[in-house]
C-alpha cells in the first residue's frame, strides 16, 4: 500500500548543533527556522527534530523534566509553533522525538515518586529493595556499570537503563501509560506529523528482574514479553487516530522480531531503526553489511518497511567510520549516499552528512561532552587503566563525533555562532562548509539533492524488489531494484583501489541509461560489461 511516509526522505536536525541565533553557543529553533530554505533546497520531505523539551540536559535532551514545555536554550513554545508552521508552509513534515522509556530525575513525577515509599506516584518508576545489601540484580546500564541507583531516603534502588539522571518509567503502571498517551495527543493535536520513538523496545523489562549470565551483553534490556501489548495499546489509544509516521529506535532486534514491531498487520509502528551496523560493526565490513541487508530485506519484504541510515547523533559520521574521509572524501560521501538511498527502506540524512562532514579527534576528554563517553572513560580509568589509552580507545565511537556544529562557512566558528560553541567546531570547517558546497555544482550537497529528486519520479527506488549480485565480493556491491518493468542496476566500488567489474549475462546493460554517477566523466556511453571502477566509484544504470 502506497503512503506518504514510505516515500519520504527524512532529514535529522540535532538543533543544538545546527545554527545559533542568540549567541549563547547553542543552536536553537530560531536557527532551524532561519535555515529551513537550506533544508528545503535538498528536497527532503520530513524533518526529525531531536528532543527540545524542558531538560537539565545531562543527556542532551534525552532526560526530560517537562514533556509539555520547551528547553529554554531551544526557544519558546511560540518559536516551536512558528517552526512547525514554517515547515508545513514549505510542504515538509515535522516528526518529534518521543522519549518515554525514562524521564529526567528532575521530572516532578520522579521528585514525588522518590520522596517516599507511599507517595501516590511511587510506582511511576521501578523501585526495588536491596538484595543481600546490594543491587537487586547484575544488569548493566548503557551509561553506567549498573542499572540500579540507591536512594538513601527510602532505602531502595531505582532502575535507570541509561544515566543515573534518567530513571526508567514503570510501564506496567496503567496510569503512567495514560499520562504518556495524553502527552502524545498534546503534541499531535498541535499538528506534528509523527514521532521517532526513543529506545521504544526497552519499555517492558524481564519478568521478575532476575540476574543474567552475561550482564555486559545488554540485549536483555529490550524486546521483552509485554512490549507489543504496550505498543498495540499506544496504537489503539493514540497513533491510529492521526495521519502520521512513527519510526521506532529498536536496538538488538532481529528481522523476525523487528517485523513484530512494524508489520503492516501488527498495528504498532510504521518503520524502525535497527542497529547491527551502527552498534556491532565498528568499522566497514562489506560482506557483513550485505548479509544484514539481505536478512532484513527477506525479513520485511512485502510485510513491513525498513529504514536506512549509517550515522546519526549517536553514531559517528559515516564518511569517517565507514568510508574514506581523506583522499576520497567527496567520492566516498557520494557512494555511501547512493547506497543508503537505493537500498530498500526510508533513507535518513543526518545534518551535515550532505556536505560530507567528518568525525573529530579532539586532544583531551575535556573537549568531549557526551555522557556515554565521559562515564565510560571514568569507569575504565577508575579501574586503573591508562587514561590516554582509554581516551584513544573511545575516540572513534564517541557520539560527539557527529555532534560538532554544522559548518556553514569559513568564518569564525564556521558561522555557527557568534559566541563560544557548546562543543568545538571541527577544525576542517574552512574546507568543508555549506557555503563552499552551494557554490560547487559537483559538491556532495548537489549529489544528495539529485539522489533525493530522482526518488520522486522513480518508485523503483522506493518499492523495487532488491537482488544482490555480489554477495561474496569484499569491495564491489552490485545490486538491482526492480518495479513495474523498470530495473535499476547499482554499482558501488567501496574500496580505495580500482576494482574490475565483470557483469554476468543477466545484467546485460546494452542500451542502458545512466541515472547518476559520482565521477563527473561518466557519460553512459562507455561499456560496463567489463570495466574498471575507480576508488569509491558509484553508478546507477537503468537496464
Ligand atoms: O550510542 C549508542 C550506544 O552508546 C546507542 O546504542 C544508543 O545509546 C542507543 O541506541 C539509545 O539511544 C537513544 O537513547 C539514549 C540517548 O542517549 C540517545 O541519544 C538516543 O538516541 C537515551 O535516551
Ligand atoms: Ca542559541
Amino acid at each position: 500500500m502506497k503512503t506518504w511516509w514510505k516515500e519520504a526522505v527524512v532529514y535529522q536536525v540535532y538543533w543544538r548543533s545546527f545554527f545559533d541565533t542568540n549567541g549563547d553557543g547553542y543552536g536553537d529553533l530560531e536557527g532551524v527556522i532561519e535555515k529551513l530554505d537550506y533544508i528545503e533546497e535538498l528536497g527532503v520531505d520530513v524533518i526529525w527534530l531531536n528532543p527540545c523539551y524542558e531538560s537539565p540536559d545531562f543527556d542532551n535532551g534525552y532526560d526530560i523534566s517537562d514533556y509539555n514545555s520547551l528547553m529554554r536554550k531551544a526557544g519558546t513554545m511560540e518559536t516551536w509553533e512558528r517552526l512547525l508552521s514554517e515547515v508545513h508552509k514549505r510542504g515538509m513534515k515535522l516528526i518529534m522525538d518521543l522519549v518515554v522509556n525514562h524521564t529526567s530525575n528532575q521530572h516532578p513525577w520522579f521528585l514525588e515518586s522518590s520522596s517516599s515509599k507511599d507517595n501516590p506516584k511511587r510506582d511511576y518508576y521501578i523501585w526495588k529493595d536491596p538484595k543481600n545489601e546490594k543491587e537487586p540484580n547484575n544488569w548493566r546500564s548503557y551509561f553506567a556499570p549498573s542499572v540500579w541507583e540507591y536512594d538513601e531516603r527510602t532505602s531502595q534502588y531505582y532502575m535507570h537503563s541509561f544515566a543515573v539522571e534518567q530513571p526508567d518509567l514503570n510501564w506496567e503502571n496503567a496510569q503512567v501509560r495514560q499520562e504518556i498517551y495524553k502527552m502524545m495527543r498534546f503534541w499531535l493535536d498541535k499538528g506534528i506529523d509523527g514521532f521517532r520513538l526513543d529506545v521504544i523496545n526497552l519499555l517492558a523489562k524481564v519478568e521478575g528482574f532476575p540476574s543474567v549470565e552475561n550482564p555486559n551483553d545488554i540485549n536483555y534490556l529490550g524486546n521483552n514479553p509485554g512490549i507489543h501489548d504496550y505498543l498495540q495499546e499506544m496504537n489503539r489509544e493514540v497513533l491510529q487516530h492521526y495521519d502520521i509516521m512513527t519510526v521506532g529506535e529498536i536496538p538488538f532486534v532481529t528481522p523476525e522480531d523487528g517485523l513484530l514491531y512494524v508489520g503492516e498487520d501488527r498495528k504498532e509502528l510504521h518503520t524502525l531503526f535497527h542497529f547491527e551496523v551502527a552498534d556491532d560493526m565498528p568499522t566497514w565490513d562489506m560482506t557483513r553489511f550485505k548479509e544484514i541487508q539481505a536478512r532484513w530485506y527477506e525479513g520485511l519484504k512485502g510485510k513491513g518497511t525498513n529504514s536506512q541510515f549509517m550515522n546519526n547523533h549517536d553514531h559517528t559520521r559515516q564518511v569517517t567510520r565507514y568510508g574514506n574521509d581523506g583522499e576520497y572524501r567527496i567520492e566516498s560521501a557520494k557512494l555511501l549516499a547512493t547506497m543508503i538511498h537505493t537500498l530498500p527502506g526510508i533513507p535518513y540524512v543526518y545534518q551535515g552528512e550532505e556536505i560530507g562532514m567528518t568525525g573529530v579527534h579532539f586532544d583531551s576528554i575535556d573537549d568531549y561532552n557526551d555522557i556515554a563517553m565521559r562515564n565510560k572513560y571514568k569507569e575504565e580509568v577508575d579501574k586503573g587503566s591508562d587514561p590516554q589509552e582509554v581516551f584513544e580507545s573511545l575516540l572513534m565511537l564517541s557520539r560527539d563525533n557527529s555532534r560538532t556544529p554544522i559548518q556553514w562557512d569559513d568564518t569564525d566558528q564556521a558561522g555557527f555562532t557568534t559566541g563560544t560553541p557548546w562543543i568545538k567546531v571541527n577544525p576542517n570547517y574552512k574546507d568543508i562548509n555549506v557555503k563552499q558546497a552551494l557554490a560547487d555544482p559537483d559538491s556532495v550537497f548537489y549529489y544528495y539533492k539529485k539522489l533525493i529528486s530522482i526518488r520522486k519520479e522513480n518508485p523503483v527506488m522506493i518499492y523495487g524488489d532488491y537482488k544482490d549480485f555480489s554477495e561474496k565480493d569484499e569491495n564491489l556491491y552490485v545490486y538491482t531494484r526492480s518495479y513495474e518493468g523498470i530495473t535499476w542496476l547499482v554499482i558501488l566500488n567501496h574500496s580505495d583501489e580500482k576494482q574490475v567489474l565483470s557483469l554476468g549475462k543477466g545484467l546485460d546493460v546494452a542500451g542502458k541509461k545512466l541515472i547518476i554517477a559520482n565521477y563527473e566523466d561518466v557519460t553512459g556511453e562507455e561499456s560496463i560489461q567489463r570495466t574498471a571502477l575507480r576508488p569509491h566509484e558509484a553508478r546507477i544504470y537503468q537496464i
